[in-house]
């Protein structure tokens, strides 16, 4: 067909299943885990093979590849009209670790695959079609979840934070991302914001991290929101001691503090008055770590998440004040409450959402209006261009862990929405 007509949904949109699936596999091995797992952390030397290779996947389906400054990578097939605003697509390979291999990878692989099912069906794009790499979703290396997708967004907030931001090993953000071949400087950071209307739609094919697409037999989900992310950093301090030797009325003991912050957090999130508001401390750390000495540091990292933005926002609230009363009542000293990132939701556009379900139906695929619970690069794209994703099921609704699994078929479903949402968003 020419550049006037989409492709016949059926009959010419043809995923080679068998190479993506490969192409998963030979990715999950850039890892510094044993397989099943994966663990991919930004600028890592396993992190820089899988740029290279995605790269040149990039190159073989003929897209014009460039990357900014922290390392998000750009694909573009140019269109008929390459001075009109491209659709964009994409998502992020790198995982936090002992993960899995499916997401992130997903809307990476998968969005090149969609690419050249619209190139074997002869498709021509008229507004430019563009991959985007973004550089790192997970916030396991600075402890900022979507940092490229973030920047991109324009955040003056974070090209500040990240010109001091070291990661656990007292590496700075300057420096690990120069030894991956991006920038030297940290005036190059704000090089990375992208003006409102870069894209006149982006879209992310995702697993959905979740169990309802599966236990429902639904083979698509279209998102209509992103549910609201917030982290914390908080530290006790103690005078510490001999484990032994300090009988208890004497101890002021920082690791006891920590441990009652964590089960306060999950009686503020279970008393929020929604099943939708979850919180987790997924870090918590005592030092000097030694069975026979008083912990006289702790440090705990919390997340915690709601659909509705007041909500999260009242339990980061109560989250607070125990931390404050436990110091008090224990005669520890609260060294750090330090809120990383309050999010607000995002909204899917209504006509990206409206592409993506007549896709589902000229595909006689099922699918289901669904929220995002986890976030994702899309959450931060909202915010200078009309979004859109795509779930498919995923196994048991496993993720962030080695039994992350999708089958070729549901990814293929899903590359094929995505094929085919593209071509209609590319001919408006
Ligand atoms: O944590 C998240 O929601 C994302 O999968 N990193
Ligand atoms: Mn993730
Ligand atoms: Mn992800
Ligand atoms: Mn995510």
């Amino acid at each position: 067909p020419s550049s006037s007509s989409i492709p016949n949904p059926i009959s010419s949109l043809l995923v080679d299943a068998d190479s993506l699936v490969k192409q998963i596999e030979e990715l999950s091995t850039f890892s510094d885990s044993p397989s099943p797992s994966v663990t991919r952390v930004l600028y890592s030397e396993k992190d820089v093979l899988a740029r290279r290779y995605v790269k040149n996947l990039m190159g073989l389906s003929g897209l014009f590849v460039r990357e900014d400054a922290v390392g998000n990578i750009f694909g573009r097939w140019e269109g008929s009209e390459p001075e009109l605003p491209a659709v964009a697509t994409g998502s992020h390979v790198d995982a936090i670790p002992f993960s899995g291999k499916y997401d992130g990878v997903v809307g990476v692989l998968g969005a090149l695959e969609a690419i050249n099912v619209l190139k074997r069906s002869g498709f021509k794009p008229k507004r430019s079609l563009e991959i985007i790499f973004f550089t790192s979703e997970e916030p396991t290396r600075f402890g900022i979840s979507c940092l490229g997708s973030r920047l991109m967004a324009g955040s003056d907030a974070l090209a500040k934070a990240l010109e001091t931001t070291v990661d656990a090993q007292n590496i700075s953000f300057i420096e690990a991302a120069s030894s991956a071949g991006y920038l030297t400087d940290s005036a190059q950071i704000s090089t990375v914001f992208l003006k409102k209307g870069s894209y006149s739609a982006f879209l992310e094919l995702h697993i959905e991290q979740g169990p309802i697409l599966e236990e429902e037999g639904i083979s698509i989900g279209v998102v209509t929101a992103i549910a609201a992310p917030a982290s914390i950093k908080v530290e006790f301090e103690g005078t510490g001691g001999h484990a032994g030797a300090v009988l208890m009325p004497y101890r002021n003991d920082a690791g006891l503090a920590a441990a009652e912050l964590a089960l306060a957090v999950e009686k503020h999130v279970l008393s929020s008055g929604s099943i939708d508001t979850v919180g987790t401390v997924g870090i918590l750390e005592l030092h000097p770590g030694a069975i026979n000495s008083i912990p006289s540091k702790s440090h705990l990292e919390i997340d915690t998440r709601d659909i509705d933005e007041e909500r999260r926002n009242t339990v980061i609230k109560k989250i607070h004040e125990s931390a404050t009363e436990i110091a008090q009542r224990r005669r520890v000293k609260l060294s750090e409450f330090k809120i990383i990132n309050q999010d607000p939701p995002a909204h899917s556009d209504k006509s990206v959402i409206e592409a993506m379900v007549s896709s589902t139906k000229e595909l006689n695929l099922t699918h289901k209006l669904m929220i995002s619970r986890a976030y994702h690069d899309s959450l931060f794209m909202a915010r200078i261009s009309p979004m859109g994703m795509i779930f498919i099921p995923c196994y048991k609704g496993y993720s962030h862990k080695p039994e992350e699994f999708s089958s070729p078929q549901d990814i293929s479903n899903g590359v094929k929405v995505l094929a085919l949402t593209l071509a209609k968003l590319s001919l408006q």
